[in-house]
């Protein structure tokens, strides 16, 4: 066979393929069996295996996901993708009605469509060809997610005309593949989605594309955003156009000029909407005439010409057997109902949130009661209230514990604050963030202690809280996952320095709610000695002008707490400097101590001849402060190499920019 001829019948085959791929994905009905299917895509993939010289990315075989990335790209988008007002009762719907008609008068038509619960995306065409597409994102930028698109079969690689055009729509997950991807999953041990939107995002958001293509996904298109060369009227001829193109439009479109008949409309699908093969979360009206989606225009974050229904929240009643104590990795106790086991749209539920001390006192909850449990999309299922007439008399009224139920230290509430807290520094809940935090770059700024290496160290009970870190041998690191002979002893050695730091390091390190790298400095001047802030009173917090009675309240709260004094004794013994310094040093440099009184540095890029503790410190010596990200009151941008987008930000903002030789000079 010839090269033409070869070339010719690549082409057919595809053309072919496409076709059966838009029957069948597109308009669900199939026009041949799969196996008559199978055979052609097989005979094109072994043509284009023997001849890649008629390669092409948007063959239909190019669907089962390519390389795996180790990071999405980002796209700007050209048009910003906008939220949507909501409205949950009929009132808000007349009154979306009243300001339309106030705006483009009565002569108003809505379209309404299904409002599919799933994730919005856009796609780019250039001339009939699929380019890019991308997650919403922050509605300006989003990721791009081209690869993992593309295995999506409704999707087409290449449209019936050769149109340029931007379309934007709801990938998500069919409620069958959603339950069988869930029941896959339980077998397989891996932890199971919780309804098909987060499916759906998960399997889009992999950075294998190989995965996604695993996962059925689908999408329905819900707007033309921009077509080259055309002008449009209205929405529904936009969505003709998108439907001859070859995409996937919404399925239900209904159009009148009556509110009243939009109301039905919303009343009708809150009961419809189960017998659907794909779950939807509302519907969405919109203005059907360009010109007057124009006239009514957007605020900064959702058009005028549109508005989101939401179906009320499913609501069940049930009885609380129990009430649970949870502590988050904030050290919050968090109060969790456990419920007789109820139905609520489509999921049992057993716990439901109780929220806080304030919340179970205010609405009366009692271990016993009757309770109205509601559940709204992926939201944690609440007690919305109890019912009062249903009570025995044996139902038991509950308070929070004042102690961790996880490691027994005492718990409390903070002044003008809901949670409750465990103010201990051992807690088996909380110490995983409480290391990470001691040894990172504010903190003792332990060089090459990353996550992973704190997660490797607790598991292997290595360390139960970040005192233990001066007590680790050679011996012990050396026998874990990627550690040589070389970082082990670096590491060692950076534990090691990190006992000279100054007083505020350590005391920003210890994770005491509120006091952050600030308030750390303040308190760490003033009282010199970690033993002097260990004594003081609320009071004498409170004669810092910076401190409030929340900070004092905290600091006075954490050394009460027995386990805090012993992870301290801890540190005091493996030899940590428990001094404030930099006093001294700014004494010892007279002259230059005022230079930089109040001014503010952001630091960017990495420099050659200091660390970022290094020029951090020279910084602060001098009277400055050293913030993370650029505004309008950076005085100077120090920026190193590889800076990154605070030097555009500080460029943008007419900040004084200077490099290391100049802040060389300057010191
Ligand atoms: C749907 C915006 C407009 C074009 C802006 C009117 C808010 C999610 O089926 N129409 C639909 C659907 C979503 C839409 C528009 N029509 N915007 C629409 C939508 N049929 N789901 N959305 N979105 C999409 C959003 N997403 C995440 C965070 C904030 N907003």
């Amino acid at each position: 066979m010839d090269k033409y001829s070869i070339q010719q019948q690549i082409e057919e085959l595809r053309t072919q393929i496409r076709y059966h791929d838009y029957q069948y994905y597109v308009l669900d009905q199939p026009s041949i069996t799969d196996g008559e299917y199978d055979s052609l895509v097989r005979k094109l993939m072994k043509l284009e295996d023997e001849n890649p010289e008629f390669y092409s990315s948007d063959s239909p075989t190019q669907r089962v996901g390519g390389r795996a990335v180790e990071a999405f790209g980002t796209i700007e988008h050209s048009s910003p993708m906008l939220s949507l007002a909501n409205a949950f009762a009929a009132e808000e719907l007349l009154d979306f009605d009243r300001k339309v008609k106030a705006i483009v008068g009565n002569n108003v038509e809505y379209v309404v469509e299904l409002k599919i619960d799933g994730l919005s995306v856009s796609l780019v065409y250039e001339n009939g060809r699929f380019v890019r597409g991308s997650t919403r994102g922050d509605g300006q930028v989003g990721e791009n997610i081209t690869e993992n698109l593309k295995t999506v079969r409704s999707i087409p690689l290449v449209l019936n005309n050769p149109y340029s055009m931007e379309v934007r729509g709801e990938v998500y997950m069919p409620k069958s593949h959603f339950e069988k991807l869930n029941q896959e999953r339980m077998l397989n041990d891996q932890p199971t989605f919780a309804n098909p939107r987060n499916a759906a995002a998960g399997s889009l958001r992999q950075l294998d594309p190989r995965i996604t293509a695993s996962r059925h996904l689908d999408i329905f298109l819900f707007n033309l955003e921009s077509l080259e060369g055309q002008s449009i009227n209205d929405h529904i001829e936009s969505m003709k156009i998108m439907k001859e193109s070859g995409l996937k439009t919404n399925p239900y479109l209904y159009r009148t000029t009556s509110i009243n008949d939009v109301i039905k409309e919303c009343q009708e699908w809150t009961e419809k909407r189960h017998d659907l093969p794909f779950e939807i979360d509302g519907l969405v009206i919109k203005v059907n005439s360009i010109a007057h989606r124009q006239q009514l225009g957007a605020t900064s974050k959702t058009p005028r010409w549109a508005i989101a229904y939401k179906f009320p929240a499913k609501q069940e009643k049930t009885r609380i057997r129990g009430i649970e104590i949870q502590v988050g990795r904030t050290g919050v106790l968090t109060p969790t109902a456990i419920l007789d086991p109820v139905l609520i749209d489509g999921s049992t539920v057993s716990r439901a949130s109780l929220h806080n001390e304030d919340y179970i006192r205010d609405k009366d909850i009692r271990i016993g009661d009757y309770a109205i449990i509601q559940k709204a999309g992926d939201i944690i299922p609440e007690v919305v209230r109890v019912q009062k007439d249903r009570r025995t008399g044996d139902e038991k009224e509950f308070t929070i514990p004042k102690t961790c139920p996880v490691c027994g230290a005492h718990a409390v509430r903070l002044e003008g604050e809901a949670a409750v807290r465990c103010t201990g520094n051992a807690c088996p809940a909380q110490q995983r963030r409480l290391i990470i935090h001691f040894v990172s770059r504010d903190a003792m700024d332990i060089v090459g202690l990353g996550p992973a290496l704190v997660d490797q160290l607790l598991t292997k009970e290595l360390i139960k809280d970040s005192a233990d870190l001066y007590y680790l041998k050679y011996e012990q690191l050396i026998n874990l996952e990627r550690m040589g002979d070389k970082s082990a002893n670096n590491l060692l050695k950076s534990i090691e320095e990190s006992k000279e730091r100054d007083l505020e390091r350590l005391l920003f390190g210890l994770g005491i709610r509120l006091v952050g790298v600030r308030a750390a400095h303040l308190i760490a001047e003033k009282f010199k000695t970690l033993d002097s802030i260990m004594g003081a009173r609320e009071e004498d917090f409170l004669e810092i002008d910076e401190i409030g009675v929340k900070i004092a309240q905290s600091i006075v709260e954490f050394f009460k707490e027995q386990q805090n004094l012993n992870l301290i004794e801890k540190l005091r013994n493996a030899g940590v400097n428990f001094r404030q310094r930099s006093i001294l040093s700014s004494q010892d440099m007279e002259g230059t101590k005022k230079q930089w009184q109040d001014k503010n540095f952001v630091l960017t890029g990495t420099l050659k001849d200091y660390t970022r503790s290094q020029a951090k410190a020279l910084i602060e010596e001098r009277g400055g402060r050293v913030t993370g990200s650029v505004s309008k009151n950076t005085d100077y941008l120090l920026a190193g190499e590889k800076p990154g987008s605070k030097l555009d930000k500080a460029k943008d903002l007419g900040i004084i920019i200077i490099d290391q030789e100049e802040f060389k000079s300057m010191l």
